[in-house]
């Protein structure tokens, strides 16, 4: 089939035409998002070279302030967004708070939640890095009103749209806006994000697994049984391939087209695990079950449905391929808990 020449914008236009309700603010927020991963784009794959080309610590070469990159990241967000007068609130990983609409812009009827760079740690060993974005409707009045912390604070099943754009061998933006998961790659030739994935579905079952080994120590039992189990040589299955890259897009994107399970579990330590909730797991979430996977904490509650209570909590997540996160949760559950003194 003739690979049709279709941009982003024209096929959100295309996804737009599908609901006559649709007045076409989330399709301009789907446009913005994309104008923001080209920006970050050019200069997470430039950023290898900053000590190179002699930007000196504090002041490049325009006296521009060197800002960390995921810094960056989020203020190219925020002025990507903020003048739209689609948004009523925003929140990122890099803000504490919520972060108001300035004054002399618009107040819209969406919240968006983002995770500006994630895995930005591993920008020095040129390791892929991603951005993150969770869209919801506001929930209190659409009265022109600065936007609050509980329009931040719903169920990720809540979520509209959602996307992750993977800085990585090339810059790949994936979203839904819950018709299907999409993924289109950048043409850095003339700046247009292409469609490269259309209709991504998740395999039912993969053979990679991807988690930090180095905590096995604090897992759960059931879980070190699971990974045993991947890992066996016997009649039934070849072992289960161990990749993890240390950067949740990268890792999750991968599995979404080879099929796989991403985890991030609680353990001993750190009963929630590490990643965040409202702008990491619910929008990777969406997408994933959006495309026939699965994503819950490991004891059979989807993170779509946890109903939060901070801005930055963290909850476990296990995601990926459907009958992969349905056999860790097995094992889990057959396996009780000894609390050792
Ligand atoms: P660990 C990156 O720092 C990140 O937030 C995710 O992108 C990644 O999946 C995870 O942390 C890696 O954490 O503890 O394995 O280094």
């Amino acid at each position: 089939m003739q690979r049709r020449f279709m941009t982003l914008p024209r096929h959100i236009q295309e996804g737009e035409k599908l609901h006559p309700e649709a007045t076409g603010e989330l399709s301009a927020i789907l446009n913005q998002m994309g104008l923001a991963a080209k920006v970050i784009s050019l200069e997470v794959n430039k950023a290898g070279l900053v000590d190179i080309i002699g930007f000196t610590g504090d002041k490049n070469v325009h006296g521009e302030q060197v800002k960390k990159l995921d810094m960056f990241a989020h203020d190219i967000i925020i002025r990507a967004l903020d003048h739209t007068g689609h948004f009523c609130v925003m929140a990122s990983e890099e803000e504490e708070d919520i972060i108001h609409i300035p004054e002399k812009h618009k107040i819209g009827k969406y919240v968006i939640l983002f995770d500006p760079l994630d895995g930005s740690s591993n920008i020095d060993a040129n390791v892929s890095i991603g951005t993150i974005f969770s869209v919801y409707k506001r929930i209190t009045p659409d009265d022109g009103q600065p936007g609050t912390l509980e329009d931040c604070l719903q169920p990720g099943v809540k979520q509209v749209a959602a996307g992750y754009i993977v800085y990585g061998s090339s810059t790949i933006f994936v979203y839904t806006a819950g018709h299907g998961v999409h993924g289109f790659t950048l043409d850095p030739a003339f700046g247009e994000f292409l469609l490269s994935h259309e209709n991504i579905e998740s395999p039912p079952v993969g053979n990679i697994y991807s988690l930090n080994e180095g905590n096995y120590k604090y897992w759960h039992p059931g879980l070190k049984k699971y990974i045993k189990h991947l890992q066996a040589w016997d009649n039934s299955k070849k072992p289960y391939k161990a990749r993890y890259i240390g950067s949740m897009v990268a890792d999750i994107h991968r599995n979404l087209f080879y099929g796989g399970i991403f985890m991030y579990p609680g353990d001993k330590r750190n009963p929630n695990g590490k990643l965040r909730l409202m702008y990491e797991c619910n929008p990777m979430a969406f997408i994933v079950e959006s495309a026939g996977g699965k994503a819950t904490d490991g004891n059979g509650k989807r993170i779509l449905e946890y109903q939060p209570n901070d801005l930055h909590q963290r909850v476990p997540i296990y995601i990926g391929s459907k009958e992969d996160v349905e056999l860790v949760e097995k094992f889990i559950s057959e396996e009780e808990v000894v609390e050792k003194d």
